[in-house]
């Protein structure tokens, strides 16, 4: 299903006036030239979906299906391609292997081309096991003490990087889930050993244009320790492993109130910060739409993100992906607002003014370097999003056309109300 093009220039039109008076407002309160350089930048930003985000949501506890869900790898293709339409932010698709094999690569291959969606990090699973594989990991994959696992494990990611090069990808993600549930299960040592080597096998079986995203998470599904248990874990690991292995933080995995733009500064400050997955959360890893609890926090994330992408020239190009759950809403509603979020958190960022901010550190002026955070986090930046949209061809308010359209009841009409995503 595509949106027809007219029908988003119509609602467009429909609100220029309220618009252009908040856009003249923005230029006069900063200077106009900031201002292009911001919708630029926001026109260029593309963030990942993953292929598994599209199904409907739910806890482990259950599944609320809202019906109409993609049915196959290509019908959630199609359906960034919705998201990317109206919002011109998603361009781009991270592939959960083994839950979303392509079946016909040059075919899905095309769809995505013909809807502007590039196919960014490939995602490796080695947290279930696989109807009718000759190992299981229930001890653990990459860190297992049984090599048959652990020599599975490694296949499996180098399968992920076969499939992932002829889709164009250029990126590995890998989240471990060993660890250990108690006391004593296994030896720390050991475990990260193994991990180790088993990256390193891997690693050299990754192209020369491609990164490794090695990601970390502090507990679950073990909750006395995991193997790659925090950011200074994973710097290690990439570390040993070479130029092209980085860390990846999520913003879910971390233990409460840490604080994330710090390691996130840290990180870029040695080039090595290499992926993103945005979520939100108030207790753990609870995946809530991005912005929805702590948007000053995401804010504060994002501010260093913009100095280490101003001021880190080794610092690569970052992936960057949400990774959350839509729980009980329309997963194309939530993904919208997630986007809004990201764009706003950015947008905002980018609007601080570094110079004086570097200067009022400098006379250590405490309280102005709050004024100058807070002056960007409370300006209403949404206009220039919706700038930003109606320049590239998405809609300025791309929820609300989502609903004036009925998408919704229409994926419902074309695939059925009873459908279930494949996948997770
Ligand atoms: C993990 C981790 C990975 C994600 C899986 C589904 O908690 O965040 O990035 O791919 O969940
Ligand atoms: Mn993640
Ligand atoms: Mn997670």
């Amino acid at each position: 299903m595509r949106i027809d093009q007219q029908q988003i220039t119509e609602v467009n039109t429909r609100n220029n006036d309220i618009h252009n008076r908040q856009m003249d407002i923005l230029k006069q309160l900063h200077s106009g030239s900031r201002i292009e350089e911001i919708i630029g930048k926001l026109i260029e930003f593309q963030v990942a979906l993953p292929s598994w985000a599209l199904g409907a949501g739910g806890t482990r506890f259950g599944r609320f299906s809202y019906g109409g869900e993609p049915g196959s790898l290509e019908q959630k293709i199609e359906d960034i391609g919705l998201i990317h339409q109206l919002t011109r932010t998603a361009g781009a698709v991270s592939l959960h292997i083994p839950w979303d094999i392509p079946d016909d690569i040059p075919a899905v291959k095309e769809l995505a081309d013909s809807l502007d969606i590039t196919f960014d990090a490939m995602n490796s699973n080695t947290f279930q096991d696989q109807e009718g594989a000759a190992q299981s990991y229930r001890n653990g994959s990459l860190s297992s003490v049984h090599e048959a696992a652990r020599e599975q494990a490694v296949e499996h990611n180098r399968e992920v990087i076969r499939i992932g090069e002829k889709l164009g990808s250029e990126g590995l993600t890998v989240w471990l889930a060993d660890g250990a549930s108690f006391p004593g299960q296994y030896n720390f040592q050991t475990a990260l050993k193994h991990t180790g080597e088993s990256l390193k096998t891997i690693y050299a079986a990754l192209p020369d244009d491609w990164k490794m995203l090695i990601e970390y998470k502090p507990y679950e599904p073990h909750f006395y320790s995991t193997v790659i248990q925090d950011w200074g874990t994973s710097l290690m690991l990439a570390n040993a492993c070479g130029e092209k292995a980085f860390t990846l933080v999520d913003l879910g995995h971390h233990l409460p109130n840490t604080n994330i733009e710090q390691i996130v500064a840290t990180l870029m400050a040695q080039g090595k910060l290499g992926g993103f997955h945005f979520n939100d959360s108030k207790y753990g890893d609870d995946d809530l739409t991005v912005g929805s609890v702590k948007p000053y926090n995401l804010f504060l994330i994002f501010n260093e993100l913009v100095y280490g992408m101003e001021n880190n020239a080794e610092n690569p190009p970052l992936s960057w992906m949400i990774d959350a759950s839509h729980n009980i809403k329309d997963p194309l509603e939530d993904l919208i607002q997630s986007l809004e979020a990201i764009l706003v958190a950015y947008a905002q960022a980018l609007l601080v003014d570094r110079e004086a901010l570097s200067e009022a550190q400098q006379y250590s002026d405490v309280a102005q370097c709050q004024e100058i955070l807070q002056e960007a986090y409370r300006t209403d930046v949404r206009p220039l999003l919706r700038e930003s949209r109606l320049r590239s061809g998405g809609a300025m308010y791309p929820l609300q056309v989502y609903r004036d359209l009925e998408i919704r009841k229409k994926l419902i009409r074309e695939r059925g109300l009873k459908v279930r995503a494949t996948g997770l």
